[in-house]
């Protein structure tokens, strides 16, 4: 296969074959390698973590998957996953993996705080820290930096990496699955506007590998249960609220929403993806009240419409110019809703 292609667009990024030759001989040497993502894990967070463990096991180097906490269902298919530790659910055992590494892989944040009740732990930890990632921003705090913001997904970056180390003909099924699981979610299956080409060489390279594409799909989408369906359906025929005037739509979940339909993490899934999909809305919001008493916020857009900008101005947030999180501590839902309906128009414009 001719690598040319891939090799010279993602040069001019940070992925650059010497420094990933380098990295490869520090993996090499190292006893105690911990892989790590953000808290809430997505489908990113874990790809990345498991394609990577993956990899580095095919080539005989052992790395501990732990995440802060534990990911949803529909991605406990990905292979390797039955080892992962989880700092909410065995926090000495965790902070004693990071307190003896020698490598702390970080993926998919940009920041300590991202990774919620482990961040203690992360920061003081001795190890060298690698962070790779495509979050804008990324804050200082590690002694290797891959960031690549205009990049879809960091499982793309990993793909990069093991690139880069001129490992792409050998990457095996296990990891295939991984890298491609991450792609797939954070680019909305392959449609937002950071797909490249090389996303779709990338995604060559991992089916040429036999890996089964379709399966993917459908353990990760088509194991919905009847209460996250139902969820859904309720969310969108009584909890959505539509601003024609400046193209917004907001879905508002409260706690008794989610004990009703005995909500699990991951059931909210995509909704905010659904009320972006509505004809004439340009931005979404989707606020869900967690039993700590504050509003977790997702916010997509479509375009310029900045929701990282306004997520972190306003609701201690970030992400992406399109797709951004954040929180509201300062009220209650009705709340939230007043100070949306008072802030759209400076916000997201009139269209
Ligand atoms: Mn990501």
């Amino acid at each position: 296969m001719d690598l040319n292609g891939i090799i010279q667009e993602r040069a001019s990024a940070t992925m650059i074959s010497e420094e990933a030759s380098a990295c490869w001989l520090e993996l090499q040497n190292a006893d105690r390698i911990v892989v790590t993502a953000h808290r809430s894990p997505d489908g990113d967070a874990v790809g990345s973590v498991m394609g990577l463990v993956n990899h580095l096991k095919s080539k005989g180097i052992h790395a501990s998957p732990v995440f802060p906490d534990r990911f949803p269902s529909n991605l406990k298919w990905m292979p390797g996953t039955e080892v992962a530790q989880f700092h909410e659910e065995n926090p000495t055992k965790v902070e004693g993996l990071l307190q003896d590494a020698d490598i702390l892989i970080c993926l998919d944040f940009n920041g300590p705080s991202r990774t919620g009740g482990m961040e203690q732990a992360l920061r003081e930890s001795p190890a060298k820290k690698w962070v790779i990632d495509h979050h804008q921003n990324p804050e200082e705090f590690s002694d290797r930096l891959f960031s690549d913001p205009a990049c879809g997904s960091t499982c793309e970056l990993i793909f990069d990496l093991i690139l880069g180390w001129g490992h792409i003909e050998e990457i095996n099924q296990d990891t295939a699955v991984c890298i491609y699981t991450g792609i797939m979610t954070d680019t909305g299956s392959f449609r937002f506007p950071s797909v490249t080409v090389h996303t779709h060489e990338v995604l060559m390279h991992l089916l040429a590998t036999g890996m089964n594409h379709a399966s993917v799909h459908e353990q990760t989408f088509d194991q919905q249960s009847i209460d996250q369906v139902q969820l859904h359906g309720f969310a969108m025929s009584e909890r959505l609220k539509v601003w024609p005037d400046v193209g917004l739509a907001m879905i508002s979940l409260a706690q008794a929403d989610l004990e009703r339909f005995h909500y699990q993490p991951g059931d909210t899934e995509g909704l905010v993806n659904r009320a972006l999909g509505l004809a004439g809305v340009r931005a979404a919001i989707f606020a869900k009240e967690s039993h700590v008493g504050a509003i977790k916020l997702s916010f997509r857009s479509v375009g310029a419409i900045d929701v990282r900008a306004i997520a972190a101005a306003n609701f201690d947030g970030g992400g992406h110019t399109n797709a951004a999180g954040g929180i509201y501590r300062a009220g209650t839902l009705d709340d939230l809703e007043a100070l949306v309906e008072e802030q759209r128009r400076d916000w997201f414009g009139v269209i």
